[in-house]
């Protein structure tokens, strides 16, 4: 079972993860950032991952880095040793006015390359540098290398979710397993 429940609780904030990465896209989000519970239920629609979690804390930019941290050690343990995943994965994603292009590589080697400008300073309840931040920290907690870039588009809204189903579909493919049961990398080990 690809699965993992873990909580993570400090000073700050108190989340819990849990998720199965070979579900359907079932998710249960409660956090209380209403952008963000829409980002991670799109996340879980569109990655076929199952996903709850539940966060509270003391600040919207604390919550957001933390759920990206604790989803993040979700996923690497329900990766395991990684054996048998496509381990790339990239998907360009379309919305209304909006085009996004997420890359992947799960393989140990924490790197982000973002390409992203909002017009606003936040979108309904996130401050967008909160987005990038969640970003930010969720790609170099799962050791991933990200590039992520919003070609272009004219609604900040569209724009970003046009990039998280990117991500999604992105994750789907590189947690995706193929039948080949040893870890994809000519070193032995990711
Ligand atoms: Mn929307």
């Amino acid at each position: 079972m690809r699965t993992a429940d873990l909580k993570r609780v400090t000073k700050e904030t108190n989340i819990q993860v849990k998720l199965d990465l070979d579900g359907k896209g079932v998710s249960e989000i409660k956090t209380p950032i209403i952008f963000l519970n829409h980002m991670l239920t799109t996340i879980s629609k569109h990655s076929h991952i199952d996903l709850t979690v539940s966060a509270e804390g003391d600040s919207p930019h604390h919550i957001a880095e933390d759920v990206a941290i604790t989803l993040a050690d979700a996923l690497n343990t329900a990766l395991g040793d990684k054996k048998g995943i496509e381990r790339f994965g990239e998907a360009t994603i379309p919305m209304d006015d909006a085009l996004a292009l997420v890359a992947l590589d799960i393989g140990g080697r924490p790197y982000y390359v973002l390409n992203i400008e909002f017009k606003r300073p936040s979108i309904d309840d996130m401050a967008t540098e909160d987005i990038i931040h969640f970003l930010k920290t969720f790609s170099a907690s799962l050791k991933i290398n990200l590039h992520a870039k919003i070609l272009y588009g004219e609604n900040d809204h569209h724009k970003i979710e046009a990039l998280f189903k990117a991500l999604a579909v992105a994750l789907k493919r590189a947690v995706k397993l193929t039948n080949i049961d040893t870890v994809p990398s000519t070193k032995g080990v990711i």
